[in-house]
């Protein structure tokens, strides 16, 4: 198993270290930075802890000398799979004091996921909850533990078993950060792409700090600055867009939320006076019909966030009159690439558009399907590359041909239109995922499931439009001879596969066949375009 590596060529990281964008620090030297910079301020607050800066960095050195202690060596990856504790960000900073480099599973993802993402990283520990959402993680664990070669350890927050317990990882703690370079990947955070399992996204530290700090400024973070993440941490909205990370960059407190339902929610609003949060669409949209009837007040908020998935503008304009607060649209990608709406930008742009990029230096293409720039105000396919947007994926060579050009444009497979002064408004998508809620999910990924069952001869999965999950999953399905197989059996079939929740369909339609063309098989692409388009004709699809 290879390290992980990210490289830009040389022309480009020189200029990325002129301009001031890469500057040389890593997580570990982060941290140390916040403890002596912010001390004794409020660092975190999640259920009953509650940290200060120093007692983050304390927390977090502890940990570290346990990572080490149990014989990781820098470099190392290690498979974090944690919802929104305290837990969480302990372990992350010890990993990145200790020189580690964490790899970021969702607490929602299951075997195929966990033991897709521990093998494919090279991951020699993993990281778990006992519990959560009423799932146990340990048989979980154990399975790892057995079938991933290379996994040698479990931690485990929580009743920790047969496993190491977080109490006894450290002792004294590490006192100085174990030196890393700051080109090198800090972690692996996962794609959300359109084919088979996730891929790995190597992440540096100068690339990511760039974008945390550039974001920071942008959301206009301060230490007055309350971050609630009511997302999950691992995903790369709520950790850097501006999230906690950019929280934690500026000396603001950070509030971790276990879920993000608005009774939930709202309550730690108006406990910890939370000034700033992100939250995908259909949350967003949950939030406004739950607040105006809430006990809570809700006056702190001043900024919500609002990305991952579009937020049409008739929803987008509701946030500042129910919710009292100004919209900021978030059009990002665990890839690099950042687009906000200025918190001072006219209504129109803010409830219009999904933003601009955070940097100068980011490089932003519209192309036609020939590859030529389409005018400003046509929609065209997005192309990126910058300073924190990767190069390639890892280990990945086939998906590395497609996703990237020759010159190191990231072709992110999103449809958009370019307005004046660089605002970008997201039109749609080339690729074959389904974006239900913000959570991406591999059309192909499921289809391979469905096919595994013996009453399915064929499967074709596609985006239906749902008002409020933006899109659901449909599988066509076509019984193989004689099959009596019913949605309800195909659904727990798939979900007894052990994937994630939100990827088994939401809808299953069975259809006597595939119509294939005179040379064969149509393309998988073409085959899911003609269902879909056949499906919603008949317009039962509301
Ligand atoms: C965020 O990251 P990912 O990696 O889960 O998904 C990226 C994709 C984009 O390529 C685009 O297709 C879609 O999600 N997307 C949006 C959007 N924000 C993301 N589509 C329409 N409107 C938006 N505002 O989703 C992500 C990463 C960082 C910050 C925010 C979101």
């Amino acid at each position: 198993m290879s390290t992980p590596r990210q490289i830009w060529p040389e022309a480009f990281e020189k200029r990325y270290v002129e301009k001031g964008y890469w500057q040389g620090e890593t997580f570990g030297q982060m941290l140390d930075r916040l403890d002596a910079n912010f001390g004794p301020r409020l660092a975190l607050v999640a259920g009953e802890s509650r940290w200060s800066y120093s007692e983050l960095a304390r927390r977090a050195r502890i940990a570290a000398e346990g990572f080490a202690g149990l014989g990781l060596e820098p470099g190392d990856r290690v498979l974090v799979q944690l919802p929104n504790r305290a837990e969480f960000l302990a372990t992350i900073f010890g990993l990145f004091y200790a020189g580690l480099v964490p790899v970021y599973a969702l607490p929602a993802h299951r075997e195929t996921e966990v033991l897709h993402l521990a093998s494919r990283s090279g991951a020699r520990a993993y990281v778990v909850a006992d519990r959560h959402d009423g799932f146990d993680y340990l048989p979980l664990a154990r399975k790892v533990l057995a079938e991933v070669d290379g996994v040698e350890h479990v931690i485990v927050a929580g009743e920790a078993a047969e496993f190491i317990g977080f109490d006894i990882l450290g002792d004294e703690g590490l006192t100085t950060p174990v030196p890393r370079n700051p080109r090198d990947v800090a972690f692996l955070q996962i794609s959300g792409g359109s084919t088979g399992l996730p891929k790995l996204i190597p992440r540096t530290h100068d690339d990511y700090l760039y974008s945390v700090r550039g974001s920071a400024e942008i959301c206009g973070l301060s230490e007055g600055s309350v971050y609630l993440c009511a997302l999950p941490a691992a995903h790369n909205f709520p950790m850097s867009s501006p999230g906690y990370l950019g929280a934690l960059h500026v000396g603001g407190t950070v509030v971790m939320s276990p879920n993000p339902q608005p009774e939930v929610a709202f309550r730690l609003i108006a406990e910890h006076g939370v000034t700033i949060t992100g939250l995908v669409p259909p949350l967003a949209l949950l939030w406004m019909q739950a607040a105006p009837r809430s006990k809570h007040d809700l006056s702190s908020l001043q900024v919500l966030g609002v990305g991952g998935a579009k937020f049409i503008p008739e929803a987008a304009a509701k946030v500042r009159p129910v919710l009292g607060c100004t919209l900021q649209q978030v059009f990002g990608m665990a890839e690099g690439l950042v687009n906000y709406t200025r918190l001072d930008d006219p209504e129109e742009i803010i409830t219009h558009t999904q933003g601009r990029p955070i940097s100068p230096d980011d490089e932003v293409l519209v192309l036609d399907d020939e590859g030529q720039p389409v005018p400003e105000g046509e929609p065209g396919n997005l192309y990126t590359r910058g300073p924190y947007t990767i190069r390639g994926y890892h280990e990945e060579p086939s998906a590395n041909a497609r996703s990237f050009t020759p010159d190191g444009f990231y072709r992110t497979g999103d449809v958009v239109r370019r307005l004046p002064g660089g605002y970008l408004e997201v039109r749609g998508r080339a690729g074959d995922h389904i974006n239900r809620a913000g959570e991406k999910i591999s059309a192909e990924e499921v289809e391979d499931h469905l096919i595994a069952h013996e009453g399915v001869f064929d499967a074709a999965v596609v985006a239906l439009p749902d008002k409020f999950l933006g899109e659901k999953t449909c599988a066509f399905v076509v019984r193989s001879e004689e099959g009596e197989v019913q949605p309800r059996d195909l659904k727990a079939f798939v979900r007894g596969r052990g994937i994630a929740e939100f990827k088994v369909p939401d809808q299953i339609v069975f259809v006597p066949e595939f119509e294939t063309t005179a040379v064969g098989k149509v393309s998988r692409k073409a085959l899911r375009a003609a269902l879909k388009e056949k499906y919603l004709e008949k317009g039962d699809a509301a």
